[in-house]
Order: C-alpha cells, then sequence, then structure tokens
C-alpha cells in the first residue's frame, strides 16, 4: 500500500473551497479489501452549493473564467497538464490503491489525463463558427457558445481518464462544471482538482460534489440550474438520469458501456491479433466499457486461435494493484457477486470454461479478484453473448463467412466498439460501414486510447461524441447572428 496524499479527501470542493459534509463514506481498496479512506457524502445543500458556485463563476460573478479569453483558457487547461506530469507519480499511486489496477495501467491512465487536457488547451482557440451565404443586403453567422454550468456524472472504472475527458472539453469551450465522481473510487478526481486550483483556476469553475448516486447523483441531474449533463455508466442508471435531465430540457451525453466484438478472419495477422484480442479483455480487469469482450473467429483458423488464445490465458496472473499482474481484481465485492452468480447461471445452460488465468500466490486474501477467462460452448442469443459482464470474461463464437460475422457481430443492443481483422481492403470497408457502432478498428482495437478520436456509440451505448474535436464541439451550441445591412 502506498501511503495517500496529505489532502482533505472527504471534503467536497465547492466554489473553490474545502467543504465539510455532515456525513461521509468509506472508501474500500479493492485490492486488499480494506478502508482506505473516507469522502464527502453530499447531498441537496452541497450540490445546491456547488451549482450555484458554478453558476456565479460562468457570470462572471464569482472568479473570472467568463472574461477570459479562448486563448488564455487554452494556456491554463495547458500548464494544467504539466502540472498532472509534475504529480504523475502520486496520482498514479492513488489511482492504483483506490481502484486496484495494476500500476502500470494507472500511470497510463493519468498520463491520458494530461494529454486530454493538453489536446483540448491547443484547441481552445481553434472552435469557432461559420459565415453563411444568404440573401443579398445580409451577413449571417453562427456563433458557437459554450452552455453555462456542465453536470458530470462519472463512474469508477477510469476516473482520472474520464474526469479529463470531460472536464477538459468543457473548460475549454468555456463552460464551469460540477462533477459527480463514483462512490467507489474518487480518490484522484479530487486530488486533480485540488491541482487545478494550485494552478491558478478561478473559485467555482471546478466544483466537486462526492456522494452516493441515489443522493448527490440524482440531485445534480435534476437540478434546474444546469445547462448540460454527460452521464458514463450503466443504461439503466443512464435512463434515470437522461429522465430527470429532460424535465429542464438539459442536453444529455450517455456513454453506456458496450458488448464489442473482435472479429478475426482467417487471413488476419494473427499474431497481431491474439496482442490485441487478450489486451482488449483483461484492460481494467475488462471493466472497461469498450472491452473487446466478444471474440467472433473464422471455422478456418479458430483451432489455432483458440489454441494460442489458451496458451496466453493459462500465463495470466491476478494480484494487487501495486503488484503490476496482468489483471488486477474487481471494484467491489459487489460487482464481483454479480459476475459470479451470472456465470454460475451461464454454466447451468452449459456454456464451458476453455481456459483460464490464475491468482498469483501473492494476492491478498481480502481482493475482489475473478481470475480472466475464455468461454465456449455458449448457446444462440444467450445473455452472454449480449449484455455486458464487466469482468475479464472473453466469449467465442465461430463463424463461417462475412455475412454470418457481421449478423454475430450486431445481435446486441450496444453498439460501441469493435475490432477487425483481416488484409482484405474490400471487406474492411464492408465490415467498417455495416457494423452498428461508434467506432470500428481494422487490424488494431482501441487506437491507445484515442484522445483525438470521436467515441460514442449508438443503441442502448448511448449518444452524443466524447474525445476529439466533436467532443469539444458538444460543450458548445450555436447561436445564429442574421445582420441586416442593405
Ligand atoms: O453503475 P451506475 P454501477 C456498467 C457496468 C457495471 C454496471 C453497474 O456494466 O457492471 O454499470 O455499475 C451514479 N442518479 N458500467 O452501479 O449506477 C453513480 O454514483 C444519478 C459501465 O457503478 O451507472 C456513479 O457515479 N447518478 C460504465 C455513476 O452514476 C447516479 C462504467 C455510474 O453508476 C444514480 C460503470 C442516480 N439515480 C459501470 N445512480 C461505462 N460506460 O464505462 C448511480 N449514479
Amino acid at each position: 500500500m502506498y501511503p495517500l496524499p496529505e489532502m482533505p479527501l472527504d471534503k467536497a470542493l465547492i466554489g473553490g473551497e474545502w467543504v465539510t459534509t455532515e456525513l461521509t463514506l468509506k472508501v474500500e481498496g479493492p485490492s486488499h479489501g480494506e478502508t482506505i479512506s473516507q469522502i464527502a457524502r453530499c447531498g441537496e445543500r452541497e450540490v445546491e452549493s456547488a451549482v450555484l458556485a458554478a453558476n456565479k463563476a460562468f457570470s462572471g460573478q464569482l472568479g473570472s473564467w467568463s472574461s477570459w479569453s479562448a486563448r488564455r483558457r487554452g494556456k491554463w487547461l495547458m500548464d494544467f497538464a504539466a502540472a498532472i506530469d509534475n504529480d504523475h507519480n502520486r496520482l498514479t499511486a492513488l489511482e492504483c490503491a483506490d481502484t486496484g489496477k495494476p500500476m502500470a495501467q494507472a500511470d497510463g491512465d493519468i498520463s491520458a489525463c494530461a494529454r486530454y487536457f493538453r489536446f483540448y488547451g491547443g484547441a481552445a482557440d481553434k472552435l469557432h463558427g461559420e459565415t453563411i451565404p444568404f440573401e443579398n443586403g445580409f451577413s449571417v453567422m453562427t456563433l458557437r457558445e459554450p452552455y453555462g454550468v456542465c453536470a458530470q456524472i462519472i463512474p469508477w472504472n477510469y476516473p482520472s481518464q474520464i474526469f479529463g475527458r470531460c472536464v477538459a472539453a468543457a473548460l475549454a469551450a468555456g463552460n464551469t462544471v460540477v462533477l459527480k465522481p463514483a462512490e467507489d473510487a474518487c480518490l484522484s478526481v479530487l486530488r486533480l482538482a485540488e491541482l487545478a486550483y494550485e494552478c491558478g483556476l478561478p473559485a467555482g469553475v471546478l466544483n466537486v460534489v462526492p456522494g452516493l448516486g441515489r443522493e448527490a447523483g440524482a440531485t445534480l441531474a435534476a437540478h434546474p440550474g444546469i445547462q448540460h449533463l454527460s452521464f458514463t455508466g450503466s443504461p439503466e442508471t443512464g435512463t434515470r438520469v437522461a429522465q430527470a435531465a429532460a424535465r429542464h430540457h438539459v442536453p444529455v451525453t450517455m456513454e453506456l458501456g458496450g458488448k464489442s466484438p473482435q472479429i478475426v478472419f482467417s487471413d488476419a495477422d494473427l499474431d497481431a491479433a491474439i496482442d490485441a484480442v487478450v489486451r482488449g479483455i483483461i484492460q481494467n480487469a475488462g471493466q472497461t466499457c469498450s472491452a473487446g469482450s466478444r471474440l467472433l473467429v473464422q471455422e478456418e483458423v479458430a483451432e489455432a486461435f483458440l489454441s494460442r488464445l489458451v496458451d496466453r490465458f493459462s500465463n495470466l496472473r491476478c494480484d494487487a494493484g501495486e503488484a503490476n499482474a496482468d489483471c488486477g481484481p474487481l471494484i467491489s465485492a459487489r460487482q464481483k457477486s454479480v459476475l459470479e452468480s451470472r456465470l454460475a447461471s451461464a454454466f447451468a445452460d452449459g456454456v464451458s470454461v476453455l481456459a483460464e488465468g490464475r491468482l498469483a500466490e501473492t494476492a491478498p486474501a481480502g481482493g475482489h479478484f475473478v481470475v480472466p477467462q475464455v468461454l465456449v460452448d455458449i448457446p444462440d442469443g444467450h445473455e452472454l453473448l449480449r449484455e455486458e459482464l464487466f469482468g475479464p470474461v472473453l466469449v467465442v463464437q465461430c463463424f463461417e463467412g462475412e455475412s454470418e460475422a457481421l449478423a454475430q457481430a450486431n445481435a446486441t443492443d450496444f453498439g460501441l466498439c469493435a475490432g477487425v481483422w483481416t488484409a482484405d481492403g474490400g471487406r474492411q470497408l464492408r465490415m467498417a460501414k455495416q457494423i452498428r457502432s461508434g467506432q470500428v478498428f481494422v487490424n488494431n482495437y482501441g487506437a491507445a486510447g484515442g484522445i483525438e478520436l470521436p467515441f460514442g456509440g449508438v443503441g442502448r451505448s448511448g449518444h452524443g461524441r466524447e474525445k476529439g474535436f466533436e467532443g469539444l464541439r458538444s460543450f458548445t451550441r450555436i447561436k445564429t447572428v442574421a445582420i441586416r445591412h442593405g
């Protein structure tokens, strides 16, 4: 275990000040199952103050955010990225202790967080409207304006990365933010927010209200003072959050997970594919919205590919985050027990385990470990092929030709990502166009996180786009100005 930073982890950050709440919540480190900290349990009072502070910061009554030029905002974001880099080791240790993810993955997440601020810092002064050739005697232009107070409800699987994805884009566009991190992991978010103020962010521009989803989260989503809402989490909670926001006609971006296929054709580079297929499901112990959780493999190469997969999975080890093994624990005892009961019911339906990894001898007894596994003999239409499991579990199906591969790929209501492995250029394009998902990767998977690449789902995976310039545009709205001058 690494020492936690000396900072008020059990407080909310409102209007640039640490605020004590009446109640707190215990935070458990998933690698050891022990309490590592307390966090604030915000309720209506804190959410109310946070929205008020963000509103004042936006309108210029508190701090001076609204008077900052786009270039100045961009410069601040880039300075903040440098500050994250300077604090990298401390943030990495915090992320590792709080989420249980292997140290190397926490390290990558903190780097990615800094990259979001650098990318959106550079983009802040390159976002502009257009002029429209209209009737003679008119000049017409569109202005891209920030919404105002943006509510952001984020999950526990990638706290620092999703903080970067949402906060950097919202601030670059000139908005202010009230962020509700997840109760299961939010320590890195608190340190990042503290760091933002150490870097000179005007008071109230970023507010963090930790707490329970049904309390702080629900109050924030329903608050009449927010003008935009970003949510990342489950489809069920996403529906509730979107319904609450709809009461005030607040636009929402919903990122709701996936059941993404990796499709391996017989002409694929199997060495490259095997690496990406294994990494795509064990990263963050499979608790990744874009996990490649289904393997669709063409019959001719199924035996060869699956035997490599058996070899790779048999050598995977699970251990505490700080041991930096292949796989860390799941986030909580609850997530572990939900996954295990779904697996038990799948085994009762005839599903079998083709290969599995092992717990390292050093793995702490109290950690919430589930070993990585490959499942076969899955009945057609089974829920394992359609529903997110959120664990290191890869399900396998075989196909004969392209049309069957496509039918299997699209046989879920989710549609976030897909990987297509083939050397045939025509097939690459046909598959990319017909797969129902927000991202398709050909002969790679995930493009190393792809901060620059628009990301978001179709169907039950949600709507709206984050990352890249699309993500920045989605934090602005268009105003049309038509001037008649004769
Ligand atoms: O998610 P929730 P949970 C999926 C994944 C996982 C399942 C359950 O399949 O197994 O969801 O995880 C806040 N009003 N994903 O229960 O409930 C909550 O506090 C407002 C996929 O953790 O969706 C947290 O901050 N907010 C996903 C956030 O919503 C509420 C990442 C997500 O929690 C709320 C995480 C309410 N009524 C889970 N209830 C992805 N897309 O990456 C909860 N919250």
